[in-house]
């Protein structure tokens, strides 16, 4: 520690807002944070540093964070001693599940359940105990395709490739803006630097987004591309590849003559046809692929939250096996982390289960069912209807497909309970809301992301500031929950002193720490809490290693293409993709986008950051604006088959025509949400207009981009509708 001021000292942590999981240094002033910055030394992010990272002193100080657990009354909250909201939330759970069996109460797991180390390490275990089949996450809103694609090439749900970066000549990014979203599946701290190094190697970015991105801004290409399209511009790739001779698979890769035949008519033309990237550039890509040095194709939400996901991701990793490029310096590698989870065996490796969803039977993955199916599955009666909801970390009424009509079927439950510390969208629906430690108070090692990284570092984080008296963290709340519904079932001892019941009781008194320290015990690495504690920029274990195929999790360590639940999805696809181009009269598709300054549903309520000129607007081109007589920044209504919202739009050319764009985790106007700041904040939730009934055909995964909207002027709705009113009836 270098201090420097009386009462200053400098501390090093991990910023856990994102997967770039950066190194920080914070200047603590009597216990104050006094600055934060890019911890320099730190051989990941190298004093990267981005604005959302100050919105961890904004959610530490915020008056709306809660800090002491609440209780639904008849007109508002009450706070409540942790022994009264706990025993009062394991009764209501019980109850419903005593009455209506197990499955009806069902868990919903949010996105920063992967970035605190206490819900990592404790929810899993507080799971089994609720037992419960009606298991839900962010996961299906988001790299489900991922998952399942990894799984059956490579074994393994969480065995994923990264691109290196650092040593790459080509980059192919499609449905990824880590410019703003700093990386995803891919922990790529200081993109923009690394960006820059890349283009003085003489690499070479190309984008392939239907928006022109902060990415594509500082790519040498950038290609439109028609939402929902990418499947056959990636199989197009593929099959250039295997018809021109330019494959070179490694010894371990079996299935290719199967895959030349599956992809034969996805030719470059028909590429262009459907989703307007010229074939001519296919074509060029996929040599310049198959000729570079290294190089490395990554996509994410762009190409995984629509109808093709899975299709597209398997094609992904096709092209960089048959590149060569799978395991190679410079090309798609995996990591060898420091606490191995996968290779120790610690995570499932995932597979589609018997279960499928009660109302439309979607499948089951890695013991998961998809969120798209929540809402009906409170809504519908039923055996096994869902009448009760755990949700940790997550905020499914602004994030998942349909959220408004979500936000109804909560209001029906006959129980519900938040592990958050914000009353939001969601939360205001809970019967007890368990607020958590904010990440700057709690301990940290990325259990998740030192998986993905693009350099195999260790880093362990402490506590920047103490837990205050009678604050509880993630893990404490697991625990002192999931004891709290063994003596609520009572049951007798037979069941309270089964072998599972024990067996996650025990793993729940175990602390994060000493879960982590013996997991780095363990591992090949020789690290241990206490030496990491000793190194505050972490342990460098320097540059991805090749570890194929020994790293593979398949039967034989062998990868087999010829994936057939993808193959037999492919002879529909053509004409799939061909109908899709023909979209009813008016219609335009509507896809996401990320701000580096917002944060999912969540940092809204830090005035620092979203500060500055609004960003909610729908973006559209301004040919599709003109021909519906409607002008810059006029309020628009944009309907679709799912719902409608009124909002502003801002014209640019930066989406293709026939496009338009909204962020997600907008719209914090519903009542009973109580965050002062974010509240103000104008827009909408884009998920009031996803559909829910659409659904990624292979995975359930939800289709978030790529979803049919009409976009109409207000005033001539306004007009209409006041004419409607003056104008006699028509007299015949
Ligand atoms: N239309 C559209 N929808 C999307 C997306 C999109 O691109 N477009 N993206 C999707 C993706 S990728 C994701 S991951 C999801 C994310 O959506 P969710 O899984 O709903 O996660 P967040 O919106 O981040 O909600 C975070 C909640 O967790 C709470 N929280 C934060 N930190 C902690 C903590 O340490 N402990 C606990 N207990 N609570 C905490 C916050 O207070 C907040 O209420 O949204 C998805 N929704
Ligand atoms: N600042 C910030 N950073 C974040 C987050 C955040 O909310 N804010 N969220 C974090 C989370 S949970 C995640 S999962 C990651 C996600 O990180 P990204 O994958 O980078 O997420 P998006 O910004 O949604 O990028 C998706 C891109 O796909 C494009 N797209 C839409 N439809 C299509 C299509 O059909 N084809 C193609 N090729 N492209 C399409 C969109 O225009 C957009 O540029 O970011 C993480 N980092
Ligand atoms: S890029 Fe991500 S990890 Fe790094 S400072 Fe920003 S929010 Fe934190
Ligand atoms: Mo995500």
């Amino acid at each position: 520690m270098t201090d420097t001021l009386p009462g200053t000292e400098v501390r090093h942590i991990t910023c856990t807002l994102c997967e770039a999981m950066c190194g920080l240094e914070v200047r603590l002033d009597h216990g104050a944070v006094a600055s934060i910055r890019g911890h320099e030394a730190d051989p990941l992010s190298r004093g990267h540093i981005c604005p959302k990272a100050f919105a961890l002193q904004d959610v530490q100080e915020d008056p709306d964070r809660l800090r002491r657990p609440v209780v639904r009354t008849g007109r508002g909250w009450r706070e409540a001693s942790w022994t009264e909201a706990i025993s009062i939330a394991a009764t209501k759970l019980v109850d419903v599940q005593r009455e209506h069996g197990d499955d009806a109460l069902a868990i919903y797991l949010g996105n920063p359940t992967v970035h605190s180390l206490g819900a990592l390490t404790h929810q899993p275990p507080l799971v089994r105990l609720l037992r419960t089949r009606n298991r839900f996450s962010a996961t299906s809103v988001d790299q489900l395709p991922h998952q399942v694609t990894a799984w059956a090439l490579y074994g393994h749900q969480y065995l994923l490739p990264v691109p290196d970066i650092d040593r790459t000549d080509l980059l192919v990014l499609v449905g990824h803006n880590p410019m703003a979203s700093n990386g995803s599946l891919w922990t790529v701290p200081d993109f923009p630097q690394r960006r820059r190094e890349l283009a003085d190697r003489g690499g070479r970015l190309v984008v392939v987004d239907p928006r022109r991105t902060e990415t594509a801004a500082v790519a040498d290409e950038h290609h439109f591309v028609r939402p929902g399209s990418d499947a056959a511009v990636l199989l197009a790739i593929v099959r250039e590849l295997l018809a021109s001779d330019l494959a070179r698979p490694a010894a371990y890769v079996d299935g290719v003559d199967r895959v030349r035949e599956a992809v034969s008519a996805f030719t470059p033309e028909l590429a262009e046809d459907v989703s307007g990237m010229p074939a001519a550039v296919v074509r060029s890509l996929a040599q310049d692929l198959a000729a570079a040095r290294a190089a490395a194709v990554h996509g994410r939400m762009g190409v995984s939250t629509q109808e093709h996901g899975v299709v597209c991701q398997w094609a992904i990793q096709v092209i960089n096996i048959l590149t060569g490029n799978l395991d190679r310096p410079g090309g798609t590698m995996f990591t060898t982390p420091a606490v191995d989870l996968v290779g120790q065996g610690r995570l499932s490796p995932g597979g589609f289960g018997r279960r499928r969803s009660r109302v439309r039977g979607l499948p089951g993955f890695g013991g998961e069912l998809p969120v798209a199916a929540l809402a009906e599955e409170i809504t519908t009666p039923g055996d096994g209807q869902v009448r009760a909801l755990l949700t940790v970390a997550g905020n499914p009424v602004s994030s998942t497909p349909g959220g408004h009509r979500l936000d109804e079927a909560l209001a029906g439950l006959e129980a519900m309970v938040a592990i958050d510390f914000y009353v939001n969208e969601t939360t205001r629906h809970a019967d007890v809301i368990l607020p958590p430690t904010p990440p700057l108070e709690r301990e940290h090692y990325d259990l998740v992301f030192h998986l993905l990284a693009v350099r195999d570092t260790a880093r362990w984080s402490p506590a920047l500031l103490p837990k205050p008296a009678g604050a509880l963290h993630d893990w404490e709340i697991a625990r002192d929950l999931g004891a709290a519904v063994v003596r609520a079932r009572g049951g007798g001892l037979r069941q309270r002193w089964s072998k599972a019941t024990l067996r996650a009781e025990a793993r729940l008194r175990l602390s994060p720490r000493r879960q982590v320290d013996a997991l780095l015990r363990t591992s090949g690495a020789r690290l241990s809490v206490a030496k990491l504690e000793r190194m505050p920029a972490g342990a460098d274990h320097g540059p991805l290693r090749s570890r194929l195929p020994g790293r593979l999790r398949t039967p034989q360590q062998r990868i087999d293409l010829s994936v057939d639940f993808v193959l037999e999805a492919l002879p529909g696809l053509p004409q799939q993709l061909t109908s899709a181009t023909r979209l009813p009269e008016g219609h335009l598709l509507l896809i996401g986008r990320r701000h580096q300054r917002d944060n999912n549903s969540w940092l809204h309520n830090s005035a620092r950051l979203t500060r500055g000129r609004p960003r909610h607007a729908l973006l559209a081109h301004p040919d599709d604006l003109a021909v519906r007589g409607i002008r810059d920044r006029d309020k628009v209504l944009v309907r679709s088959a799912a719902g409608e919202v009124q909002v502003e739009v801002a014209a640019t050319d930066d989406v293709m025509p026939g496009v338009v764009s909204l962020p997600h985790g907008y719209g914090h106007r519903r009542s009973g949400v109580r965050l002062r700041e974010a509240t103000r904040l104008p827009g909408v939730s884009m998920n009031d207009l996803t559909d829910p009934s659409v659904v990624e055909g292979l995975s359930g995964n939800a289709v978030l981009n790529g979803v049919p909207v009409v976009v109409e002027p207000l005033t001539v709705l306004v007009v209409e509708e006041a004419l409607a009113g003056v104008l006699p009836e028509d007299p015949a």
